[in-house]
C-alpha cells in the first residue's frame, strides 16, 4: 500500500464563475475526467467534487465548486465564495456580453470573499469562427482588473496543460 498521509497536503478552495452557458462545467469536466460534450445539461445545483494530483512531490487537493450562473437561478448563495482561495472567472469569447460581465463576477467574487483570492480570467470556446472579444482586448481589461487572463477552449483542450500548471504554481508558491 502506498504511503499517502493526507495531513501533509496542501487544500486549495477553486471556484468557477460566469455567465451562463459560457463553460464552467465543461471545464470542470475536462478537469475530472479530460472528457467534452456539446450537449447542454445546465447546472441546477452546486457541484462541488474534489481533486487530487501531486506536483513538485507536493500532494494538492481541490476542492472545485461549480455552480448554476445567477442570471438563472437567482443571486449565487454567499457559501459558494467563502474562503475561495483561486477563482476562475469564464466568458465565452464568442459571447460579448459574458466578456462584458466579468468585472461585475469579479467584484461579486471579491465582495463576498473573506480572503483576497487569486483571479484568472478564461476566454473559453476560442476553437469556434464567430469571436466577438479579441485577445487583445481581454488581456488590456484584465490588466486593468488585476487579473491574469488566459485563453482556453475546453473543446478542444487549448491551454489546458498551462492552466493546470499556473493553478498548481500559485497554489504551492503564492498560497
Ligand atoms: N465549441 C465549444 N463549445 C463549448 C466549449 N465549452 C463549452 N461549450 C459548450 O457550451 C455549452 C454550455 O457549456 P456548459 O459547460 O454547460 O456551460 P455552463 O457555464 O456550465 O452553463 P450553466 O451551468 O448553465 O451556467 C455546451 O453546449 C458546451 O458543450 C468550448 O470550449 N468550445
Ligand atoms: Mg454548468
Amino acid at each position: 500500500m502506498l504511503d499517502h498521509d493526507e495531513s501533509k497536503a496542501k487544500f486549495i478552495r477553486l471556484g468557477i464563475i460566469g455567465n451562463c452557458g459560457c463553460g464552467k462545467s465543461s471545464l470542470l469536466r475536462r478537469i475530472i475526467s479530460d472528457d467534452f460534450s456539446l450537449e447542454r445539461s445546465k447546472t441546477i445545483y452546486c457541484d462541488w467534487p474534489r481533486v487530487s494530483l501531486f506536483h513538485l512531490n507536493r500532494e494538492l487537493i481541490f476542492q472545485i465548486r461549480d455552480t448554476a450562473s445567477q442570471e438563472k437561478f437567482g443571486p449565487m448563495p454567499r457559501m459558494f465564495y467563502y474562503n475561495l482561495d483561486i477563482v476562475l472567472v469564464l466568458f465565452d469569447v464568442c459571447n460579448r456580453t459574458s466578456f462584458e460581465n466579468i468585472e461585475t463576477w469579479i467584484k461579486e467574487a471579491r465582495r463576498n470573499n473573506s480572503k483576497d483570492a487569486i483571479m484568472i480570467v478564461i476566454g473559453n470556446k476560442t476553437d469556434k469562427e464567430d469571436r466577438e472579444v479579441t485577445y487583445e482586448k481581454a488581456f488590456l481589461k484584465c490588466q486593468d482588473l488585476m487579473c491574469f487572463y488566459l485563453e482556453y477552449s475546453a473543446k478542444n483542450r487549448f491551454n489546458h496543460s498551462s492552466l493546470w500548471k499556473a493553478i498548481c504554481e500559485i497554489s504551492l508558491r503564492q498560497l
